[in-house]
């Protein structure tokens, strides 16, 4: 669908909604927006006005990103009881959401291309694909008919202008986001680089992707039901992506993914289908920067499903002696080839939206410094002294200090339901955490030399490989699997395929994908490809405890693979890649580590690993699978087979 034929159907379905606004309230927007709306470049005042028309708002406000706009939005919410301040941190606020809308829903995330396999492969056996929801032009404009018509009534449709990367980078791109939801307002600003520069930039015409987000919930209520604390509209929620057009449509939630549209709609599913037009990359990747004792800095960027370490490892405090790590990002990196042919990456991201459970001083001090202030939490629990708590935070109660949990109960430690909920949030500005990167906005990016992916697997796969070469790397990207987690709503812990750490975020074929991967080693001469490794922090022994320790000891592997860069640390090869050579991994001073169990490769798990790998692949990708794939894939069985 052309953007000419979407602002058609979006005037085709406001119009009737203007002939029933009470005229005094029309006038009243009118009125008192005329400098905002009316002072925005012609592209954005279009976008605007037609949005406005379709959800019939009662007010819009322009945003600029001001402190003061961010303290009256938040003192607004806070008299409306949306948030509440906690007074034991700076500018410190907890929202706690309805108990329907706590992840992103990615059966209700779905991407509208005129043809299937445009978003996703056919796969061979006739069942649906599992690598992302398509939805044709002609339902899409049917769904979003029945939910978006005069959906802010009542509300205030704020706008967001903003940049993904440094608003002066080459790398940057730009969105309008529309909400009625404040605590979206309050959170992008954190995200993103929102307001005054943006709009500056986009006065010049650039071209921005539209983003419409709604709770879903007008006012007033019907029944004369009171207004919820945390509006949503969970059975109608529904978050489409138009990759051809540049639009995402969010509805029915307020929750992370689902309606901070510039992270994973804009900045992975929009952006990954931008990246394949246009020749780069945008990734579900971290960006560190790692200096050894002798003053080598390298970056590398690291691909981790939801929940499996990304925060943790962006910021970690290396527990080797004399290594630094400094913070690029830790969610999303966007990658270009520079003329030079060396892989730069930006992080289009302004601020992290991270995992709280699990976060201590002793696991992640530097998250734990960044949250310290000008922070907004999501779903954890909070102390009765106005700080906040959820499992693993590791810090003692002070006598006479109660707890409140995310529902609002009090919690006493030993309940069966968690304090903080399994996927509760910190919303906070990458400026603030100590070990930000001297060149974290560099407008070129940094010089990417490793690439890393992992997941987490409590069985049989090592604690760190090295890929034979691009496309084995390539291969072992596609293959990824981890356990599932909290941050979408699969039920229990299972196994799941998880390519890339992009299968839920993926803007289009995955086929197509892999191929564009492959082609980065072909497209350019003189290229510097960086090396390909997979980690797992994750390894269980029989009891269940994790085989490695995690955290600041993950330098102990990123020290191994800067100096396999360095081509000196020596390597075995095995059928799945290089693992440390005995003794080539520091395990100094560590106590009771099981190097034998943590780099085992079972025979038996290989084979049922190789063959699901393989069948998956083929299955999944049917003939879009990349001949390359295929052939890794099969090498992969061959080789374990002999093993
Ligand atoms: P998203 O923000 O959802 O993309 O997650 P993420 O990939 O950034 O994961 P994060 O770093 O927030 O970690 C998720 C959970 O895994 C937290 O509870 C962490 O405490 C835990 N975790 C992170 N790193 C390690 C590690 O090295 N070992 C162990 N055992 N747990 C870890
Ligand atoms: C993730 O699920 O990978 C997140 C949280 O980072 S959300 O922003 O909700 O997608
Ligand atoms: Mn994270």
């Amino acid at each position: 669908m052309s953007p000419a034929r979407i602002l058609r159907w979006c005037r085709h379905l406001a119009h009737p909604r203007l002939s029933v606004w009470p005229s005094s309230r029309q006038a009243h927007w009118t009125a008192n927006q005329q400098e905002g709306v009316g002072a925005l470049p012609g592209h954005v005042r279009e976008f605007v006005e037609s949005s406005a028309r379709l959800c019939a708002p009662q007010d819009i406000h322009v945003c600029t990103g001001s402190e003061h706009e961010a303290q009256s939005m938040l003192g607004l919410m806070e008299a409306q009881s949306q948030v509440v301040r906690l007074p034991r941190h700076q500018n410190c606020w907890l929202a706690c959401t309805d108990p329907r809308d706590v992840a992103r829903v990615e059966s209700r995330t779905v991407i509208v291309t005129d043809s299937q396999r445009d978003t996703v492969p056919t796969p061979s056996d006739g069942t649906a694909s599992k690598l992302g929801n398509w939805m044709s032009p002609q339902v899409f404009e049917r769904e979003m008919g029945l939910r978006f018509p005069g959906c802010m009534k009542g509300r205030t449709m704020y706008v967001v202008p903003f940049s993904m990367g440094p608003v002066s980078s080459p790398l940057a791109r730009f969105g309008v986001q529309l909400t009625d939801s404040p605590y979206v307002v309050a959170s992008m600003r954190i995200m993103t680089r929102m307001g005054h520069d943006s709009l500056e930039a986009l006065g010049t015409g650039i071209e921005f992707v539209k983003c419409l987000h709604s709770v879903g919930s007008p006012l007033p209520l019907p029944d004369g039901l009171s207004p919820s604390t945390w509006p949503c509209n969970p059975e109608k929620t529904l978050i489409a992506h138009l990759p051809d057009q540049r639009e995402i449509l969010s509805f029915g939630s307020g929750y992370g993914g689902n309606s901070l549209l510039g992270k994973k709609c804009f900045a992975l599913r929009i952006a990954s289908r931008m990246a394949k037009d246009e020749g780069w990359l945008a990734e579900h990747m971290l960006i560190l920067a790692i200096t050894n004792p002798a003053g080598r800095k390298r970056y590398v960027a690291a691909a981790f499903p939801s929940a499996c370490g990304k925060t943790n490892l962006a910021m970690m405090k290396p527990l080797l002696p004399g290594w630094k790590v400094g913070c690029v990002g830790d969610d999303i990196a966007w990658m270009r080839f520079d003329s030079e042919g060396r892989l730069r990456a930006i992080n289009p991201e302004n601020g992290f939206f991270g995992v709280a459970p699990g976060t201590s001083w002793k696991t992640n001090p530097n998250a734990m410094e960044t949250i310290s202030r000008n922070t907004i939490f999501t779903n954890v629990g909070r102390t009765s002294d106005g700080g906040v708590y959820w499992e693993g935070i590791d810090t003692p109660i002070p006598p006479g200090v109660t707890l409140t949990s995310w529902t609002g109960s009090p919690w006493t430690p030993g309940d069966a339901e968690p304090c903080a909920h399994p996927n509760s949030r910190f919303c906070t500005p990458a400026s603030q955490c100590p070990i930000m990167d001297p060149e974290w906005e560099s407008p070129q990016g940094v010089p990417i030399d490793a690439i890393i992916f992992g997941g987490r697997r409590p069985e049989g796969v090592p604690l760190v490989y090295e890929a034979f070469n691009w496309p084995h790397g390539i291969f072992i990207g596609s293959a990824m699997r981890s356990e599932s987690t909290a941050a979408a709503e699969h039920k229990g812990r299972v196994i799941l395929h998880d390519p890339f750490a992009m299968r839920p975020f993926l803007g289009y074929n995955l086929g197509h994908y892999l191929q564009h991967w492959l082609n980065m080693e072909t497209e350019g001469s003189g290229r510097h490809l960086p090396r390909i490794f997979h980690v797992n922090w994750f390894r269980k022994d029989r009891e269940g405890s994790y085989l490695w320790p995690g955290f600041g000891d993950n330098c102990r592997v990123l020290d191994w693979i800067c100096r396999r860069l360095d081509g000196e640390a020596d390597a075995l090869e095995t059928p799945v890649g290089y693992v440390p050579a005995p003794g080539s991994l520091d395990l100094s001073g560590l106590q009771g580590v099981q190097a034998e169990a943590l780099f085992s490769l079972p025979k038996a798990f290989w084979e049922h690993e190789a063959a699901q790998i393989r069948e998956y692949l083929t299955v999944q990708l049917g003939p879009d699978l990349p001949p390359a794939i295929l052939w890794e894939a099969e090498n992969l069985q061959r080789r374990v087979a002999e093993m």
